[in-house]
């Protein structure tokens, strides 16, 4: 006989408040920061899955801050998260990828206790090949005094972030946030328009399947990254090889390496000596996640949530992922001295 079976549906909304049910003295204002980022990436996750169809693909003729093309969907996906952000009264100020200085809040509006460091649409150079993008944010509480968040609210270590994730624009849509109590994911189920509950308190595989680097770089990279590279990939050290996958999209390398274990690697080389990811928007709101799922994250010397910030747009280099791949990067770069070649 057929059983009829209910089932428990649980939306992002939910979760989100009954999560800060669990905090004391929560006031509701990290839910509705949280909540109106789930909005932002339904209207981005709506317009990413029409690019082809709306004639929106192509470069949108600007440079952003780092000189790179902008192509039209950043432009949306910045401005799509400012304007669903801007007006809540939760917010002080925002940072970008997409713009030079922080982003105020308008004048019109009232100002909160967040600060939303955010890159709108990471990996966009894939978009007209059909690859995964996504949204990544990191949330910190503002601790100057006055009402509008300055430059050194946001120039705080990634370990005093209070909430981060991202959006993975895939075969299906997800939201992965933590806000330090563990890391859950939400699909989105584009027939009711809402992000569900699919994966519950993720958890990092301790050892790896994958090794994510662009290895076209080996030329430009020191000694000590060559040798992990090679320990990574079985050719020294007697370890088991990991099997290489690299997207190009850093979200997607990082997600598919939080469910499958892994490492994740952006050296420093001799044309990028400070690497080429941003720490603030990039780089601390996944080493956030990764720590929260059992992983890790250095830049090659100490913990990127360790890295005291000192300018907006920063990069740094990146090793992501499972214990012990962290571990051994961690232990073969700690002799790292001068980057070889020009
Ligand atoms: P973007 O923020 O301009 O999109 O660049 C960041 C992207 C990451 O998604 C990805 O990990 C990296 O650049 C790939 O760089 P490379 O092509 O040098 O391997
Ligand atoms: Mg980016």
């Amino acid at each position: 006989m057929l059983q009829n079976k209910a089932t428990s549906v649980v939306t992002i909304e939910r979760f989100i408040i009954e999560e800060e049910r669990q905090v004391p003295d929560a006031t509701g204002e990290l839910s509705g920061v949280l909540y109106d980022i789930a909005l932002a990436a339904k209207m981005i996750a709506n317009k990413v899955r029409m690019a082809g169809l709306a004639d929106i693909l192509g470069s949108h003729g600007e440079e952003n801050v780092q000189g790179e093309v902008q192509q039209k969907l950043d432009v949306f996906a910045n401005e799509t998260i400012i304007k669903a952000m801007d007006h809540s009264g939760r917010l002080c100020g925002m940072a970008s990828e997409e713009e030079a200085e922080i982003i105020p809040i308008p004048d019109k509006f009232r100002c909160g206790k967040y600060c939303l460091m955010f890159d709108p649409l990471d990996g966009s150079s894939n978009i007209d090949v059909n690859v995964p993008v996504g949204t990544i944010f990191s949330i910190v509480a503002k601790t100057s005094n006055g009402t509008n968040a300055t430059l050194e609210d946001f120039l705080q270590p990634g370990a005093r972030q209070v909430a981060a994730g991202y959006i993975i624009y895939g075969s299906s849509t997800m939201l992965v946030y933590t806000t330090g109590r563990g890391v859950h994911g939400f699909t989105l189920d584009p027939s009711i328009g809402e992000f569900l509950l699919s994966h519950p308190d993720i958890r990092m595989p301790a050892a790896g399947r994958y090794l994510s680097v662009n290895d076209s770089y080996e030329q430009q990279w020191d000694a000590p990254v060559k040798s992990l590279m090679r320990q990574l990939r079985g050719l020294e050290g007697g370890r088991k090889p990991l099997s290489v996958r690299y997207v190009g999209s850093l979200v997607a390398d990082v997600h598919r390496n939080l469910f499958g274990g892994g490492i994740f690697c952006y050296p420093a080389n001799t044309k990028s000596p400070k690497g080429k990811l941003r720490l603030l928007y990039e780089a601390n709101p996944l080493a956030f996640l990764v720590e929260q799922a059992g992983g890790g994250a250095i830049d090659g010397k100490k913990r990127i949530m360790d890295v005291v910030p000192t300018e907006l747009h920063q990069r740094v280099p990146l090793y992501i992922g499972s214990k012990d791949a962290v571990d051994l990067a961690s232990r073969v770069l700690a002799g790292k001295s001068e980057l070889v070649g020009t």
